[in-house]
């Protein structure tokens, strides 16, 4: 029997990593995507006839429910979410209603449906927020600083409840930072990636940032997928925490950045405090040991290799934007 996937999320940065991973496995790829995208399909355009897509939300059950029945998934990765710590703050109910409510509408899909089908949860190391040690691994308790990683514990723990409750194959990923040129603009490292570029190309002249003191342990998004492809293919299913168990400030990644096009940060950096949140995450940073051991998992890229990549796609993007506009501009002339 094929093995058949089904992955919420589809257009998001994972969703498109593990969607190009699953069909070099020989996998049937499924995605769900929603009306109102807001990327639409900029990060699959690329794959859009090696998979199959279908309309449907993590508010609406009904609409997972009957997905699921249909296609008959062996794998559900449940990667859709809303994301973005910030604004979670601006809109804490929705971010419950998707974050949150949406895993156990989709644990519930599964559970009326096939209760062999394996499930993925995209858990997330903002679930540790105030942290209780350093590093935080599987046992570390939680204690979330945001309506986002209050959303995310839930969605665990309900991930966990379903396992035990209805002997399902279903595991949580606690995945910590991982960026990519695919990284949404709104989140600090493509922020910045992209307004180093834009600077350079004498787009812009400075970049308005919160708090560079904030530390996170940063990995590559295209690594991580195959943690969580792995978590699937196991005898027994178990949650692990994925990182690269190495910390930097966010002002390392601006220095790097920066160092990378050969300006100097100080003179186009701006602190401005609206970027500062309610409540901060200090510190992340993984032990995973674990993953190592148990998955063989281990990433691949370091961090240097991570913002430079970032920065010289930003740099190559915004240069062919920039010509093809300048190209239109001589051409109407
Ligand atoms: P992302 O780029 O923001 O993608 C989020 C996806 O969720 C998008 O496809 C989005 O669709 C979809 N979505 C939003 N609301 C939805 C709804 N109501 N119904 C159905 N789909 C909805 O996030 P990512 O970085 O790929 O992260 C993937 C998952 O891992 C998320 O659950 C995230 O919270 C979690 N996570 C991420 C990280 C990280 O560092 N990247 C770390 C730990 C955990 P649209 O295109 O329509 O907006
Ligand atoms: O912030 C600081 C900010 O928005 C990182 C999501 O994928 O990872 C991500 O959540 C840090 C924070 O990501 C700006 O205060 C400073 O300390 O890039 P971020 P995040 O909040 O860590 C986790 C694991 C997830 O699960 C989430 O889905 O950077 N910071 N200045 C800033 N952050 C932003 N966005 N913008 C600034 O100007």
């Amino acid at each position: 029997m094929s093995n058949i996937a089904l992955i919420t999320g589809i257009t998001g940065q994972d969703g498109s990593y593990l969607a190009e991973f699953l069909l070099e496995k020989g996998y049937q790829v499924h995605g769900c995507f929603r009306r109102s995208s807001t990327n639409a399909f900029e990060r699959i355009e690329h794959l859009t006839d090696k998979i199959e897509l279908h309309c449907t939300d993590l508010l609406d059950q009904a609409s997972l429910e009957r997905l699921i029945a249909k296609i008959k998934p062996t794998e559900v990765y449940n990667l859709a979410a809303q994301s973005f710590v910030g604004s979670s703050w601006d809109q804490p109910i929705l971010t419950g209603e998707v974050t949150g409510l949406g895993v156990t509408r989709l644990l519930e899909a599964i559970r009326m449906v096939d209760t062999s089908i394996r499930f993925y949860q995209a858990s997330s190391s903002e679930m540790f927020g105030k942290v209780h040690e350093t590093p935080q691994r599987e046992t570390t308790p939680f204690h979330p600083r945001s309506p986002y990683g209050v959303a995310k514990a839930y969605g665990h723990w309900m991930t966990v409840n379903y396992r035990e409750s209805y002997d399902m194959y279903a595991c949580g990923g606690i995945l910590f930072n991982h960026e990519s040129p695919r990284r949404g603009l709104e989140f600090v490292t493509r922020k910045i990636s992209d307004a180093v570029a834009r600077i350079k190309l004498g787009l812009a002249t400075e970049v308005r940032l919160g708090n560079l003191d904030a530390r996170r342990d940063w990995g590559f998004a295209g690594d991580y997928v195959e943690a969580m492809w792995l978590m699937l293919q196991q005898d027994k299913p178990i949650d692990y925490v994925i990182g690269t168990g190495e910390t930097y400030r966010v002002g390392d990644f601006v220095q790097i950045a920066f160092d990378r096009v050969g300006l100097n940060w100080e003179k186009h950096v701006v602190i401005d405090p609206k970027f500062y949140r309610p409540a901060e995450v200090d510190l992340l940073l993984a032990d995973p040991m674990k993953a190592q051991e148990e998955l063989n998992w281990k990433p691949k890229m370091s961090f240097q290799e991570l913002v430079e990549t970032m920065v010289d796609h930003d740099l190559q993007r915004l240069s062919a934007l920039a010509n093809t506009s300048l190209k239109v501009l001589r051409k109407s002339a």
